[in-house]
């Protein structure tokens, strides 16, 4: 490829305000997939990012954003992702965990107490450990900066979830990962593997009668249409690591990498800041289209959790060091 014609390319599209948009073929052109609406902050976050990288690359790179499921469910786009026919997703470290399952420890019921400790694992040796395990188990890696899902809630359209025994035989979507399973079975409910993009269907046909997602995700799929109450029960904290197959990222030079390193990681910082004000906002608003409100008694799920075996469980298959380090930042668990 001849250098003078990759510059003009860029100066003509510098010129024009159109990096971003496929007016000019770009040296680099990659898809990042995702499974979340386009008014989350996932995507808001992703679509500033994407203009970024074009205009530090000066428009060698362009980056496709396919989100809402458009390529297909989690399943289905970890299954592209791994071989290359996506070449970015981000995912939850726990379904992540489907493939490499040391990324679920960051999932553990009641592990985290606030956001202090959740940045203080996940940008520190938590996150390294895990980060390590994805690239020595997968074709991919993460970048260093995980996105924000948020603390999850449970809703479902039966009846108020107030103690873990209000749990006992409601059925419950949860996302196929064996460490959901596992903690929903452990409180006596019977969970069901659905994958998000199937979320809301199955609600509203009552194949199952709820599930739990974060708010900034109940609001903006619009579950609070086909649910009637709302427990906030914060029973675990998720985000999305921000996933890149590896060969694919290898195809850019150094400095290009540079370059959507910077962006992917301060775009997931601020993508932390838009979902913790939302999800610190939204109980209002949904209260205003119908959904009911209310607390729980924590304890509860925490007792019924370690009677069933759940911690040492999955101490066990961890391993010591991995929980050592959980609880490193969590303080004692098990
Ligand atoms: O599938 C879910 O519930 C979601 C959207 O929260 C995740 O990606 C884990």
């Amino acid at each position: 490829r001849s250098f003078l014609k990759t510059a003009s390319v860029a100066s003509a599209a510098a010129a024009t305000g159109l990096y971003g948009t496929s007016a000019h073929a770009a040296e680099f052109t990659f898809k990042y997939a995702n499974n979340l609406p386009v008014s989350h902050p996932m995507n808001t976050r992703a679509k500033e990012m994407a203009a970024k990288i074009a205009a530090d690359s000066k428009g060698r790179i362009e980056l496709q954003l396919y989100p809402n499921n458009q390529l297909g469910t989690d399943t289905d786009m970890l299954s592209q992702v791994r071989a290359g026919a996506i070449d970015f997703f981000t995912l939850s470290p726990l379904i992540l965990g489907t493939l490499v399952p040391a990324a679920q420890i960051s999932g553990i019921g009641f592990a985290f107490k606030d956001y202090d400790q959740v940045w203080a694992a996940m940008d520190g040796e938590l996150g390294v450990h895990v980060r390590k395990q994805i690239e020595a188990k997968s074709t991919l890696f993460a970048f260093e900066k995980i996105w924000d899902n948020g603390y999850r809630q449970i809703t479902n359209s039966t009846r108020p979830i107030k103690t873990a025994d209000d749990l006992k035989g409601m059925k419950l979507r949860v996302p196929p990962s064996p460490l959901w399973t596992s903690m929903f079975r452990a409180v006596e409910s019977a969970p069901t593997s659905i994958n998000f993009a199937e979320v809301y269907s199955a609600l509203q046909t009552k194949i199952v009668e709820g599930q739990e997602n974060p708010l900034a995700i109940i609001s903006t799929a619009k579950l609070y249409e086909v649910q009637k109450y709302c427990s906030i029960t914060n029973h675990m904290w998720d985000g999305f690591w921000f996933l890149g197959n590896k060969k694919s990222f290898e195809k850019l030079p150094k400095d290009l990498q540079d370059v959507m390193t910077r962006a992917i990681n301060e775009a997931g910082m601020n993508q932390r800041g838009d979902v913790r004000k939302l999800n610190d906002s939204l109980v209002g608003e949904m209260k205003g289209k119908g959904l009911a409100f209310n607390d729980i008694d924590a304890d509860s799920f925490r007792a019924k959790l370690r009677s069933a075996g759940f911690y040492a469980e999955w101490k066990k298959k961890f391993g010591d060091e991995p929980w050592a380090l959980l609880e490193k930042y969590t303080g004692k668990l098990a």
